[in-house]
């Protein structure tokens, strides 16, 4: 039997740069989660009999939103929903999911790299049915819809048994419970040349995995332990904890500094990868080398042609704005399109279905093709894996390689963590203002060359998007960029992103905060940032 229940808006439900991310007590008022999912029910058409994938990165609080999604999903009229096993889906897994099934769409339960637990983050996302984000057209009409809702439809069945994987049949609707894994393997093994990587590996090339009791886990075992070959010794964290072991899952340098330690030791293996709470980023080191992410973008296109999925080459190359221009000089010399997208991956997913582009990258740590529509962790371990395979040398040596040949851009991204809300809005809004009187500004050694407020003009549908970030680009190509992050549950977080461009091989080794103090320096000077914040120093530098 379906029902309609009565429910008030929530004034707070605006979907950030990947969802709608919260505290867990929020999601838990009475009301709230259902108001939502209805929302996002509600600004779609055409879903009547269709299938809808759902799945989550398993933190706290996975299992019971899942019960309420697949309730509402026959209530709202799906004919069929698919749901990983034990309610897990990595992100690029569900992405595959509502591609190889041709779903209507899907819902993905994660607040990503955010703690977990019963007073930490949880997050719900609407993914459309070329397995991508929904786009900001789709994610502006469930906020408005969010502040107008008065109802929501539910359908009154028990609690499906989500682990034991079948089809089962509730509420006039199908259930399939579905192995999370398998089908995101197969696709794996169909851009890799595993026979190669597992070669390597069985030649003693040691490779060293981080899951951070994230949801990789799995995928890490059947992927490289099982199909590949790695120690399984290697292979962290590999159980999916509801808190991450309450830790913050997120493969930084800070946060997964026993890999990276482990990395810079004595006994290093020669490749170290994590990924985050809903395996859609990565972190890659090398023996000694930590690659950044937008270099690691800028390599792995350079060298994709060495997997059997790219061998035909690229299409284009895309990247958010604040990512580096590393991967520039690679699609300049390649002779392909280069694109330069706002930040989060629901900006890709038009250039990726025209055809535009066939790898994308974010200095945030994710990296993707288009074999799905959204970032992939274990697809950027596995690229880079079979490039070491094929080239028979070290991470390290790549790296320099690449910088040899196309100059090495230094990088950095500094936050500062949960300010005040309005502190922050005022920083952005100061430095908005000083825009127009920038350009030849000298602050320090640098002189400000031009200034703007980054828009982006959508190349395949023309839509707009404005406010992206706050660019301050320098005589000699140094840049600034200042944002607000989209993505954090409380306060706000500032984002600045620093780079210099060093052509000269005699000047690749210097340590990047080091290289980088003229910009910080400058960061300071444009935006105040210690006297408008309060705040002298960074909560986390990547
Ligand atoms: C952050 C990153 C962005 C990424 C987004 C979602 O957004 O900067 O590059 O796409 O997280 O990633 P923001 O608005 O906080 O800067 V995930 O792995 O959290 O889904
Ligand atoms: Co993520």
């Amino acid at each position: 039997m379906n029902r309609t229940i009565s429910v008030s808006p929530f004034s707070d439900q605006k979907p950030g740069t990947s969802g709608l991310r919260k505290k867990v007590p929020v999601f838990q008022k009475t009301g709230y989660t259902e108001a939502f999912i209805q929302s996002i029910f509600d600004s779609l058409d055409g879903f009547e009999g269709k299938s809808l994938v759902i799945g989550g990165d398993g933190r706290f609080y996975n299992r019971e939103v899942i019960q309420t999604a697949i309730r509402m999903a026959a209530a709202n009229g799906f004919g069929r929903v698919l749901v990983g096993q034990g309610g897990i889906l990595s992100t690029p897994a569900a992405s595959h999911l509502i591609r190889k099934t041709k779903a209507f769409g899907g819902l993905i339960l994660s607040a990503s790299h955010n703690p977990g637990g019963p007073t930490e983050d949880f997050g719900i996302k609407y993914n459309i049915s070329n397995g991508g984000p929904a786009p900001e057209k789709i994610t502006e009409e469930i906020h408005a819809r969010s502040q107008v809702i008065d109802r929501y439809m539910i359908a009154d069945f028990d609690d499906v048994d989500l682990d034991l994987i079948g089809t089962f049949e509730a509420g006039g609707m199908a259930i399939e419970v579905v192995d999370p894994v398998s089908d995101y393997a197969d696709l794996m093994e169909t851009l890799f040349d595993f026979d190669a990587i597992r070669t390597m590996v069985a030649g003693g090339f040691k490779v060293a995995f981080d899951a951070m009791h994230a949801v990789t886990g799995p995928y890490a075992s059947e992927i490289l332990v099982r199909r590949i070959g790695v120690d399984p010794a290697l292979v962290f964290n590999a159980t999916p904890l509801e808190d991450f072991g309450g830790h913050h899952p997120d493969p930084n340098l800070v946060h997964a500094k026993a890999l990276y330690d482990l990395m810079m030791g004595p006994d290093a293996p020669d490749f170290g990868a994590a990924s985050d709470g809903d395996g859609d980023r990565n972190l890659i080191i090398g023996k000694g080398v930590f690659v950044t992410p937008s270099d690691s973008l800028a390599m792995l296109a350079a060298n994709a042609h060495l997997a059997p999925g790219y061998k035909d080459g690229l299409k284009g190359i895309a990247r958010s704005m604040p990512t580096s221009g590393a991967a520039d000089r690679v699609a300049a010399k390649l002779g392909v399109e280069m694109h330069e997208t706002p930040t989060g991956w629901k900006f890709f997913g038009n250039l990726l279905d025209a055809g535009r582009c066939t790898i994308c990258g974010e200095e945030s740590a994710g990296t993707g093709s288009d074999h799905v529509r959204e970032k992939d962790g274990l697809w950027a371990v596995l690229l880079w894996l079979n490039i070491l395979a094929a080239r028979r040398q070290s991470v390290k040596q790549i790296v320099e390689d690449h910088w040899a040949e196309y100059g090495r851009t230094y990088y950095s991204r500094h936050d500062y963590e949960a300010i005040e809300t309005d502190k922050a809005n005022e920083l952005m809004a100061a430095l908005e203002e000083t825009l127009d009187t920038m350009a030849g500004r000298q602050t320090g050694s640098m002189v400000v060359e031009r200034a703007d407020s980054f828009t982006y003009h959508d190349p395949v549908d023309g839509s707009v998007s404005r406010n992206q970030g706050i660019r301050i680009f320098f005589e000699g190509g140094s840049r600034l960029v200042f944002r607000l992050s989209g993505t954090g549950t409380s306060g706000a977080t500032l984002r600045v992103y620093m780079e210099r461009y060093e052509p000269d091989s005699a000047r690749h080794d210097q340590e990047t905060q080091a290289a980088l103090a003229p910009l910080i320096e400058a960061a300071e000077n444009l935006a105040g940032i210690a006297g408008r914040t309060g705040r002298t120093a960074p909560t986390v530098i990547t």
